[in-house]
């Protein structure tokens, strides 16, 4: 019987002034943090190193390209890895990745408890634009700036539990979890830096949208008896609000863990993967119940087509 403690790294903002060393430095006292509460697997947001660039339009790939690691751990970044091997916690946590071929992804990584990395996920489900709109009060250029994920949804059995990732915009497709719930999976841990409301729109504004996020974990985590983190960033950067709300959402679909604030803030559940099994086993025993021979449009088709 596998029990692991899964933690939440939420964090507040990091402006556009922020060196990494700040992101690394909040990050390692969560973790720390986390390893008083006994967490043995911490998950951080989606580009939990800088603030969320793609928010700010620019031309100059050089200066694009500064918000990119070119490589995993890097020199900034090696005191998480070193510190996660101390304390002997497993930690995920996103970034905007180069490659050595000049590829660019908004990555995130999975190490084991002892800061090995043993597992990579970029992002499939880019939202946004990748031109200048004019129409928008601010910019979202994910398209502008990233490439589509071009490794699928994998799965790690690491820990003992079947893990897999996503970020952010792909926790709204139903598609990132049953590709991950047809593997096996058994917690998926996600980061986001979703936009929330600006003062222009209405409060209900900011409650749909925690309630759009919700509604998708849970979705997500009930119809693949999967446990689910979605972690946020959060908070205001250089004048644009990002929503907090970061949740740990257990097999049946109900929140375990939420976090308050939206500011750094660590949460936590003991997670105890056999409560998977009865899901996987009955009412979503996916080899008994699916008939993949009515579900081809799913794949063949990538947007509606209306017939009738
Ligand atoms: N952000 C957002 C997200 O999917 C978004 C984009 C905002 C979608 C608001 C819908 C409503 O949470 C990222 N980074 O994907």
């Amino acid at each position: 019987m596998v029990k692991l403690v899964v933690g939440g790294a939420q964090m507040g903002p990091l402006q556009k002034a922020d060196g990494r060393e700040v992101a690394v430095s909040r990050m390692i006292d969560l973790m720390r943090q986390a390893a008083s509460k006994g967490v043995e697997l911490l998950v951080y947001p989606e580009l939990a190193l800088t603030t969320f660039f793609p928010r700010w339009y620019m031309e100059n790939q050089r200066e694009v390209d500064t918000w990119f690691e070119r490589e995993m751990p890097g020199p900034q970044t090696a005191p998480l890895f070193e510190t996660a091997r101390e304390l002997g916690i497993a930690i995920t946590f996103g970034y905007a990745e180069l490659t050595p071929d000049g590829q660019h992804f908004n990555t995130s990584i999975l190490t084991n408890r002892k800061g090995e990395i043993v597992g990579k996920y970029r992002k499939i489900h880019l939202p946004g634009h990748d031109e200048f709109d004019t129409e928008r009060a601010f910019q979202h250029l994910e398209k502008r700036y990233f490439q589509p994920g071009d490794l699928g949804f994998p799965v790690w059995r690491n820990e003992g539990v079947v893990m897999g990732m996503a970020i952010c915009n792909d926790r709204r497709w139903p598609e990132t979890y049953r590709c991950m719930g047809l593997q096996g999976v058994e917690l998926v841990t996600l980061g986001y830096n979703t936009p929330s409301v600006n003062s222009q729109m209405s409060a209900e504004g900011l409650e749909q949208r925690l309630f759009h996020s919700e509604l998708s974990v849970q979705a997500g985590a009930y119809q693949n008896a999967t446990f689910v983190a979605a972690i946020a960033k959060a908070g205001m950067e250089d004048g644009h609000p990002l929503m907090g709300g970061s949740i740990i959402v257990d097999p049946n679909g109900f929140i375990v863990a939420k976090a308050e604030t939206e500011d750094d803030e660590l949460i936590h559940a003991a997670c105890d993967f056999e409560i998977c099994d009865f899901g996987k086993s009955t009412i979503f025993d996916f080899a008994r119940h699916r008939r993949i021979e009515h579900y081809g449009r799913i794949t063949s088709q990538a947007g509606a087509v209306v017939e009738v």
